[in-house]
């Protein structure tokens, strides 16, 4: 999760996180060095009055390669865009299914496969509630416990009006809409605790439905879910 002093993107903790956070600085780094660029022509320009320019009524390689660079520096965007876009929704092959209902204001969560039956609701632990290096509008009473370095696929809906469940450390987020059975694709490389927050308004306490998942390996798992 984001603490103080945190600069740029959280720790991935699923391959998708990890591949959108690569594209996001790509993307950063191709938009800084054409500002930068463009600045430094500006200046040339500026500087040396029409000096810089001189010559150019007009010039077939300049067109050409103007037309062409910014051609392959959209492709570069481009195709990698769309490869992580169908990466995240291509999955097709689950280990488990975790449901997901928003309410005003908490989630409910049900895990129904290993023997378990398992339905729960999640509601944020109050400030005067909160134990000693508890995170505030964080921690929830009860947290969803799912294995590590399995595929999850998680339905989202919502039993009211709309909400979005989101986990900034996965790259992940999904609106739950009501009369809709949305899905995304979860697997996290190792053992960790993951938090996140409703991500669409939705009311008075929507700041108060936040979302904790703790990946641990199987056995915890069904310790916690198969009774
Ligand atoms: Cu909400």
């Amino acid at each position: 999760m984001t603490g103080f002093n945190s600069l740029l993107l959280q720790d991935s903790m699923n391959m998708a996180g990890a591949e959108i956070v690569l594209f996001h600085d790509y993307a950063m780094l191709l938009m800084s060095l054409i500002l930068m660029g463009f600045v430094v022509f500006s200046l040339m320009v500026l500087k040396t009055g029409s000096w810089f320019v001189k010559g150019y009524g007009s010039s077939e390689m300049l067109e050409i390669s103007w037309t062409m660079i910014p051609g392959f520096l959209l492709y570069s965007l481009g195709v990698p865009s769309l490869f992580l876009m169908y990466y995240i929704e291509g999955n097709t092959k689950y280990d488990l299914t975790l449901k997901v209902t928003g309410h005003q204001w908490y989630w409910s969560y049900e895990v129904s496969e290993y023997g378990g039956e398992m339905s729960f609701d999640s509601y944020m632990i109050n400030d005067e509630d909160l134990q000693v290096g508890g995170y505030r509008l964080l921690d929830v009473d009860n947290s969803v416990v799912l294995p590590y370095l399995s595929k999850i696929r998680v339905l989202v809906t919502s039993g009211d009006v709309l909400h979005a469940w989101a986990l900034p450390s996965m790259g992940m987020k999904i609106d739950a809409i009501p009369g809709r059975l949305n899905f995304m694709n979860i697997m996290s490389f190792r053992p960790s605790s993951v938090y996140g927050q409703c991500s669409e308004i939705c009311g008075v306490n929507h700041s108060f439905m936040p979302i904790h998942i703790e990946f641990v390996g199987w056995e915890g798992f069904l310790n916690a879910n198969v009774a």
